[in-house]
């Protein structure tokens, strides 16, 4: 069959890309997101595949939007009333080229494989980007924790990890939390992990600080994505202090997005969950943090309980954060929770700095409004990779049968996210402005197509 990069293509990048889609589109009908997040780094990385015959010779992007593998499983578990519930389990086995497979693990109802093999895709130029050796996976399920109890999240756990436990490991592919799957459930699943293969070791990262996990990996992506912010204020000579900051999400990485936010002197005016945002004009401040951390992990209530507790703050019903003013935004949820008319309102109002938590957050229309307005814009892909990258020194400190202080790992994550966004910088600068867009994708592919044609054909 021929592909649209033949290695005799003279066609533009541009005619290229087109062909490219089509061929995307129709080897993987139904998945929309998978689509958005190929064309998103197609669209950035065509231009150096038409100029290096080597990746077009390899054809390193048409092996690239093809998982290395696919594991689809049943999960049949038992719930408190005695009924038998069937999920969906997946893991996404992208590329690994530079480093065992990792990647973490989401819970939640709207899971589908092609959701999975977005995040998979990327998470293979995320984790490039980090400077450490680990190659690109996701996994998860449509099981919905919401409102299930402990137990029942256990066994849920239990059996997921009975068909995934023979596909994973500490050199082949390394799973961890996302949505949906935070601290207790990183133990069920080790717990069962164990249980089943007889060994200790680490297979997992988000683990327990005092059963082989890292100081500072539970805070890495949210801190990482305010370290990133910096990094792009710095650029215009100014700081994050005095900067009013939105926040969307109220989950791990949300919680220590507004941490780190406080810190370093801006207020954060909002958070949110599915069925709303709240608005806190004074700032969600140390003690109000401590007491949403509460609400959300050891409670797991909703986010407007928030202003039965905080009478100044309020509630919007069913919205998102966009329409608060603000100069920082911290999308910090879920995929396309920011549109086009959205990201108009950020600009109108005077945000000027756009840091990604979350994979995926801005919809193409609103990444265009950003990149036109020439804000600071850096997708998640860069912002939000502080947490897979504090993984990664997990799995370090595993090999090793050590812990390192908080300090270390704390400063290794800031070394991390600064040398991501010089990266950034180096890739994606045009006449003065940087487009971290194109910055993280060329520069995340490049050390991935190398090492593909280095490894031959496979
Ligand atoms: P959590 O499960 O801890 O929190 C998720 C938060 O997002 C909750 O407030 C949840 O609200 C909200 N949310 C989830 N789905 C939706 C939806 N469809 N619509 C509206 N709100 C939604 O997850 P994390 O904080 O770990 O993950 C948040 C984002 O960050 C995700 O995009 C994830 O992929 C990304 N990320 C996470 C990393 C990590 O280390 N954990 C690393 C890098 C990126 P509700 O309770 O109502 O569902
Ligand atoms: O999207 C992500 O980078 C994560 N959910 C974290 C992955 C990891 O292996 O720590």
């Amino acid at each position: 069959m021929s592909t649209p990069l033949s290695s005799e293509s003279h066609a533009s990048s541009e005619t290229a890309l087109h062909a490219f889609m089509e061929h995307v589109i129709a080897q993987s009908p139904g998945e929309p997101e998978f689509h958005q997040a190929v064309h998103e780094a197609a669209a950035c990385v065509m231009p150096v595949v038409m100029a290096t015959p080597a990746y077009r010779n390899a054809k390193v992007l048409e092996r690239m939007i093809v998982p290395d593998r696919v594991l689809m499983f049943r999960v049949t578990w038992v719930d408190d009333h005695g009924q038998i519930q069937v999920n969906r389990g997946y893991r996404v086995q992208m590329n690994d080229a530079i480093g065992p497979y990792k990647g973490g693990l989401r819970f939640h109802p709207s899971v589908t494989l092609g959701t999975l093999k977005f995040l998979a895709f990327e998470q293979v130029f995320k984790n490039s980007l980090t400077t450490l050796s680990m190659g690109g996976a996701k996994g998860g399920s449509n099981f919905d924790p919401h409102g299930r109890s402990d137990g029942e999240v256990m066994r849920f756990c239990q059996a997921f990890m009975s068909e995934l436990y023979a596909h994973i490991g500490p050199d082949i592919d390394v799973p961890a939390g996302d949505i949906g799957v935070g601290g207790r459930e990183i133990g069920f699943l080790f717990g069962q992990y164990k249980k089943l293969t007889h060994r200790f070791n680490g297979v997992l990262t988000g683990k327990g600080f005092d059963w082989g996990g890292s100081n500072i990996r539970p805070e890495a992506t949210g801190y990482g994505a305010v370290y990133f912010a910096q990094e792009m204020m710095a650029t215009r000579g100014q700081l994050l202090a005095g900067k009013i900051a939105a926040v969307s999400g109220s989950g791990n990485v949300a919680q220590y997005t507004v941490e780190k936010l406080n810190e370093l002197g801006a207020k954060v005016v909002t958070l949110s969950d599915s069925d709303g945002t709240i608005v806190d004009m004074d700032g969600i401040n140390a003690e109000k943090l401590a007491w949403v951390m509460e609400l959300k992990n050891v409670r797991r209530g909703r986010i407007r309980e928030y202003i039965e507790r905080f009478k100044n703050a309020t509630f919007l019903e069913g919205r998102r954060p966009w329409s608060v003013p603000c100069q920082l935004a911290f999308p910090s949820a879920t995929q396309n929770e920011l549109d086009g008319k959205d990201a108009k309102q950020l600009v109108e109002n005077g945000c000027t700095c756009i840091s990604e938590g979350a994979n995926m957050p801005s919809t193409p229309d609103a990444i265009d409004v950003f990149i036109k307005a020439k804000v600071l814009y850096a997708p998640g892909k860069a912002a939000n990779a502080g947490g897979v990258a504090v993984s990664g020194l997990e799995m370090t400190q595993n090999a090793g049968v050590m812990h390192w202080e908080r300090k270390r790992v704390d400063d290794t994550l800031r070394g991390i996210m600064k040398s991501i966004h010089e990266n950034c910088v180096k890739h994606g600068s045009e006449n003065g402005f940087v487009n971290y867009v194109r910055g993280a994708n060329i520069a995340g592919f490049i050390k991935v197509a190398d090492a593909m044609v280095q490894q031959g054909v496979y």
